[in-house]
């Protein structure tokens, strides 16, 4: 554990008495829980980074619910911490001190979906692969995919603005989620629930929701727009001998995929190499290169899906972009080339004390940090891994350490994090801040912009009790 009550100073927020915990055991009959097992997982992330000291669970199953929970503790100035799946990469799912858990899980229901428009309707605790499923079976796409999606919730995924495998076919959630509705501090409920694809009046006050982490008011319902399902999905897996294949081979998905292009990854050979020895998946090609990368592309006719795919894995092998690679045309097949880019975070959480980055910068230079860092930390890093979403050009920068090496861990942070800022990029394009990455927001952000947050911050949740520790770095 990296984050927790030894490392930070606590606000003075007021601490639980019996007379709280009987005003939520009331409100909620046994959904206010204090279980010390229920409290031991809620507590601890997910990468086991963060380690809080909440001493009870609320599990509420109505906006009314939550909108009581919120005013009590606003009245008695007790911090909070909204909790979805728990998948989270920065810790901004947990409490830190004894922050009263709010966990969503039991607002799972889907209220409407619109067939005409594919606009699903749902509660904040739904999880991400039902209402894949559930779209499904209606002809739409959710247009979100994420590796933990079998666990995350529609919620925690709104309140992170997560990105994910389908971002550069579909866009951000800023753009699909269409409206939403979420509990402020005090326990007032702002209802923003509109369906509508167009509304220019005023403020688009759900933008402030989507991606502050919790900070501004806890998310209990959604708005999603789902695109049609497209028909056939084909996908490429292709080994590069260097990074300016890769580049090419982008280029070419660009130009001849064009809008059939639903998904481009990359990883490099060390990611490769962990995901056969750690999780034993067999390489889909036999030789080994220094980059692989996945193409996805989707259409509406399964037909002309299979020659396009291979017409343009023959261009960018004859261009010599390409040097070896594979393809899948059935969803079986899909799915298995799928599980070489999708399980790399969990073989690497195997091969020991794990450090991430998520950087976005320009395409072309994004995996000049990789080099750069393998190079400076060779003696002190036990595996450098590099991996993403190519057509973002957001990286995935991870480091395995035989043991935890603080002084490391801040030289690493000095140098990733300044040389993302010398090329004016993102120290964060899709986990958000939580309480791990709050005090790098200064790389991105300017100080005035930085000092707007806090102003409406403080103005939206004056006592500070919502989800305390995040995003927003201390002010010392
Ligand atoms: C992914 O793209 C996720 O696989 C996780 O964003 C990345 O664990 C990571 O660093
Ligand atoms: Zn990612």
């Amino acid at each position: 554990v990296d984050i927790g009550a030894s490392t930070i100073t606590r606000l003075p927020f007021a601490t639980l008495e019996p007379e709280d915990i009987a005003f939520f055991q009331q409100l909620l009959p046994n959904r206010a829980l204090t279980d010390p097992d229920v409290l031991a997982s809620a507590n601890v992330d997910w990468l086991q980074n963060v380690q809080g000291l909440s001493q009870i669970l609320l599990r509420p199953q109505t906006v009314e619910e939550v909108s009581l929970i919120l005013r009590h503790c606003h009245l008695r100035g007790l911090a909070i911490t909204p909790q979805g799946g728990k998948t989270g990469l920065v810790g901004g799912g947990v409490p830190i001190f004894d922050e009263v858990i709010v966990s969503m899980a039991l607002m799972n229901h889907i209220i409407d979906f619109d067939d005409w428009q594919g606009v699903l309707v749902c509660e904040a605790g739904c999880i991400l692969e039902s209402l894949m499923q559930y779209v499904e079976k209606r002809g739409r796409v959710i247009p979100l995919d994420l590796g933990s999606k079998g666990s995350c919730q529609i919620g925690g995924v709104v309140s992170t603005n997560a990105g994910g495998l389908r971002f550069i076919r579909y866009g951000s959630l800023r753009s699909n989620v269409l409206g939403l509705q979420a509990v402020l501090a005090d326990g007032q409920v702002l209802d923003l629930m509109t369906q509508l694809r167009k509304d220019n009046t005023g403020y688009d006050l759900k933008q402030l929701m989507i991606g502050s982490e919790g900070t501004l008011g806890v998310v209990t319902s959604v708005t999603l727009l789902c695109p049609p399902m497209p028909v056939g999905v084909s996908l490429a897996y292709l080994g590069c001998t260097g990074f300016p294949g890769v580049l090419a081979t982008l280029c070419a998905a660009r130009s001849r995929l064009g809008e059939r292009l639903s998904a481009i990854e990359f990883f490099d050979h060390q990611c490769a190499h962990l995901v056969h020895t750690h999780l034993g998946l067999n390489p889909p090609i036999s030789g080994e290169f220094p980059f692989y990368v996945v193409v996805e592309m989707v259409d509406s006719d399964s037909h002309e899906d299979n020659e396009k795919i291979s017409a343009f894995f023959e261009e960018v092998m004859e261009e010599g972009h390409v040097a070896d690679g594979t393809i899948a045309t059935t969803p079986g097949k899909v799915k298995t080339l799928w599980a070489y880019r999708e399980r790399i975070p969990e073989a690497i959480l195997r091969d020991g004390h794990v450090i991430k980055y998520d950087i976005c910068v320009s395409i072309n230079m994004m995996y000049d940090i990789v080099t750069a860092t393998r190079q400076r930390f060779a003696d002190r890093i036990k595996n450098t891994l590099g991996y993403g979403h190519l057509g973002d050009g957001n990286l995935h920068l991870n480091i395995s350490l035989t043991t935890p090496d603080p002084t490391l861990h801040s030289d690493l942070n000095d140098f990733i994090y300044g040389w993302t800022a010398k090329h004016r990029g993102s120290v964060s394009a899709e986990h958000g801040l939580g309480v791990l990455k709050r005090h790098a927001i200064g790389y991105s952000k300017s100080s005035d912009a930085i000092a707007l947050m806090r102003r409406l911050k403080n103005m939206m949740d004056p006592k500070g009790i919502l989800n305390p520790y995040k995003v927003l770095p201390s002010e010392l």
